[in-house]
């Protein structure tokens, strides 16, 4: 029996990544650039096994369904997939709250791939592949800061430096999201008035966010992370449908963010597909912000987190 164990982080984008140019080879509008977090994190096995009649897929104890293991067995085709196999994945992250669930399990399940499958990418081209299981995913195969350059499928390492930068997660709602992510994209893409004009601004905001990055430039980062959130957010609540992530608790916690600010207690938020909350805060106020919060907001899960490493193999066992 043949075995391989992998390990990917998730990522929070502080440029985000919405709506796809060419859907059919996954390539987005705007520049997305992300913050690996070494909290929330999946581990995942390709195991070999001559009993298997078709691919298995177990995600957190429970055997999928036929559906969900398609998807995963045609993504596993782009690794030349030459048996059936059993994959095991463990999600140390809050599933479908928009948390990214699906960027540390298709980065971990593509890690893994190449290993056991002996496909021989490089960090880069394991990065472009992972993008079809998902593409936030394939940011997360880096560490630190990476880049998904607009209407394209490179993907590259911008910095590692880990001593100033952190995030805290702000769990409002650990359920799953009233709508997908791929089908919320699609939607803004087609009848957002204001979708065109994110896709315009986004250029400006990729390159201050390189410089604020290659500068450690805390408040330019932070400023142009929660204007692209929110631009993202205002174009999607003008598809129609409407398309909204937030609840009410999104807006206490914004609210909260507001009074910090006039505290000099200098973080700025950041929102996904869902309602939960992530601060970008200095590392070297991580875990004071994250104390004093966790006073203020007993109702909710809050979780920080340090920049987290790209994903990595674990275990081989042949
Ligand atoms: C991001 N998100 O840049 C953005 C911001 C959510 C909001 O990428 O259709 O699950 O699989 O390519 O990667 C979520 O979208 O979408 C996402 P697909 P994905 O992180």
């Amino acid at each position: 029996m043949k075995r391989v164990r992998a390990k990917a982080n998730i990522n929070i984008a502080l440029c985000k990544y919405w709506g796809k140019y060419d859907e059919l080879h996954v390539l987005p509008f705007t520049t997305s650039i992300s913050f690996t977090c070494d909290a929330f994190y999946t581990l995942t096995s390709i195991e070999s096994d001559d009993k298997l009649t078709q691919d298995e897929f177990i995600l957190d104890g429970k055997v999928q369904s036929a559906e969900e293991t398609r998807k995963v067995s045609t993504f596993l085709q782009r690794f030349n997939k030459d048996r059936n196999v059993r994959i095991m994945s463990e999600n140390h992250v809050p599933t479908a709250a928009g948390l990214a669930s699906s960027a540390s399990g298709y980065a971990a399940l593509a890690m893994a791939a190449n290993t056991f499958f002996t496909t021989g990418l490089s960090a880069e081209e394991l990065a472009s592949l992972t993008r079809f299981g998902s593409g936030s995913a394939s940011r997360s195969v880096f560490g630190g800061f990476a880049q998904w350059q607009k209407q394209s499928d490179r993907i590259t390492q911008l910095s590692l430096e880990d001593d100033w930068l952190a995030m805290i997660f702000i769990i409002v709602n650990k359920g799953p999201k009233n709508i997908s992510s791929k089908t919320a994209m699609k939607q803004t893409v087609l009848t957002s008035p204001y979708f065109e004009a994110f896709v315009q601004s986004s250029d400006g905001d990729a390159s201050l966010m390189n410089q604020a990055i290659k500068n450690k430039d805390f408040t330019q980062l932070g400023r142009i992370a929660k204007h692209n959130a929110f631009k993202m957010h205002a174009s999607m609540m003008a598809a129609n449908p409407p398309i909204l992530y937030f609840d009410a608790s999104t807006l206490e916690v914004l609210q909260l963010v507001e009074r910090m600010n006039q505290l000099n207690m200098e973080c700025y938020p950041t929102m996904d597909a869902g309602p939960n909350v992530k601060l970008i805060v200095k590392r070297s106020e991580l875990h004071s912000i994250e104390s004093w919060l966790k006073d203020q907001l007993p109702q909710f899960t809050i979780v920080g987190s340090t920049m987290g490493k790209g994903s990595e193999i674990l275990e081989i066992e042949e």
